[in-house]
């Protein structure tokens, strides 16, 4: 009876949320879709570069076309040798890939559909026969009103890109002091520290920081200083590391090591999450090159008793294996310094997009990172987002509706503060950028 009058004093959710105005079942897809749409996305993993760093920027048709994604698809519909496809020129190899793909075939995979996708955004025809027209269109942008213009369409306010310290091509651009973006976030990636010692120590000797092939006390101290050197330098806001699906933690091992001693200190010490995108396979068939990587299952144990030990820390974690999507929710639940992020790579398509989202969302409410876009052109965040946003319009659609036959009345504010939470606040709250 106590309990009853109490309640009947406190204001409900409803009168909470300060919102008159429920929406009607009919108008929820509609309502969902504006606000989807509408919400400018921090997309939290992507290839980007600022236009300043002139060779790593990468834009236009001819760079579309030829995305590693595509020339995977290409050896399915053409019998042209990998040696021979190799041999081409860049553009000669978007001519090979368009007539094959788009020309002789219908362009209904995720990839190929993503072009046609980029190509409507700009007025130019995907039923062309060949690329002349395209190339035209894109050699007249500006680089930097190219790079406005990508964003706006895309509905994207922030990038987050991939800011390799081992890439000597790279640092070079940041060591010349190359303009940035305001809104291009470097991410601190570290592959070949944690993936190969055996070469990343010749690395660190080269540039100055003294280390060796045993990871010694030594060793750990360069190694800490070259961080701490190029997180001054770049303003990261996480570091980063792909990971094979083999990897796992505790293990004897000079990753583990170098994990424990290096990584997680560095990590506290300058309040920066450890991104860990785990479950590729490198160089499956290594004739492909970049299109060559394949996905393995990987253990999520691991990256529970990392969370676990290092509580301290904070870990946004993208497994590429669908079977390993489940058990990430669940640890998630576990671990509020584990935040889940994105649908990788080959998991960047509606039917999987589509299953993670709704797994997560009952899992988690809307305390994850749907999407990134992963975008290595500037002009796929066009289509990367506009297929996303379409998939988790759906998948939100849906939580509404089961919610409204529970008795819940759904207001625009409710959505947009939820989408809000999805698309940027999740992002900002977890690597301390401002709301
Ligand atoms: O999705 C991709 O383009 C992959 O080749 C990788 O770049 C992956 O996303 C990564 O960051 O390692
Ligand atoms: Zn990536």
């Amino acid at each position: 009876m106590q309990a009853i009058t109490s309640a009947k004093l406190m204001p409900d959710a409803w009168e909470r949320s300060g919102s008159h105005q429920q929406i009607e079942p009919g108008d929820l897809p509609g309502e969902v879709e504006r606000v989807v749409v509408n919400t400018p996305v921090f997309d939290v993993h992507t290839h980007q570069y600022p236009p300043a760093f002139k060779t790593l920027f990468s834009a236009g048709i001819d760079d579309l076309v030829t995305y590693h994604y595509l020339v995977a698809e290409l050896f399915r519909s053409s019998d042209l040798s990998t040696d021979a496809f190799w041999r081409l020129n860049k553009s000669e190899q978007a001519d090979v890939i368009w007539e094959a793909l788009f020309v002789h075939n219908t362009p209904v995979s995720e990839a190929c559909r993503g072009v046609v996708s980029v190509m409507n955004a700009f007025g130019l025809d995907p039923h062309a026969p060949t690329l002349k027209d395209a190339r035209e269109f894109f050699a007249s942008v500006e680089p930097n009103d190219h790079v406005e213009r990508a964003m706006q369409l895309a509905g994207v306010s922030d990038m987050v890109m991939t800011n390799d310290v081992f890439n000597d091509e790279e640092i070079a651009y940041w060591e010349s002091g190359a303009e940035r973006h305001s809104k291009l976030h470097a991410a601190l990636r570290m592959d070949p520290l944690l993936n190969g010692w055996d070469k990343a120590n010749q690395v660190l000797t080269r540039r100055g920081y003294q280390a060796e092939s045993a990871v010694n006390e030594r060793s750990v101290a360069s190694a800490r200083r070259f961080l701490d050197d190029w997180i001054q330098r770049m303003k990261p806001v996480y570091m980063a590391v792909s990971l094979p699906d083999t990897f796992r933690y505790p293990e004897d091992s000079l990753r583990a090591r170098l994990i424990e001693e290096v990584v997680m200190p560095v990590g506290r010490e300058h309040k920066l999450p450890f991104c860990m995108m785990i479950g590729v396979r490198r160089a499956a068939n290594p004739a492909l090159r970049d299109a060559g990587d394949s996905v393995g299952y990987s253990d999520v144990t691991s990256v529970e008793r990392l969370c676990l030990k290092y509580s301290g820390n904070r870990f946004l974690v993208s497994m590429l294996s669908r079977e390993n999507q489940h058990e990430l929710c669940v640890a998630s639940r576990k671990f509020s310094n584990l935040m889940p992020f994105g649908c990788w790579w080959f998991l960047n398509n509606p039917s999987i997009i589509r299953e993670i989202t709704e797994e997560r969302l009952e899992m988690l409410g809307t305390s994850f990172i749907p999407q990134h876009s992963d975008a290595r052109i500037l002009d796929q965040i066009i289509y990367k987002w506009k297929h996303s946003r379409h998939t988790i319009t759906a998948c939100l659609t849906e939580s509404y509706q089961a919610l409204i036959r529970d008795g819940w009345r759904i207001s625009a504010e409710h959505i947009e503060r939820d989408v809000k939470r999805l698309f940027q606040e999740n992002f900002r709250n977890f690597v301390g950028l401002p709301i």
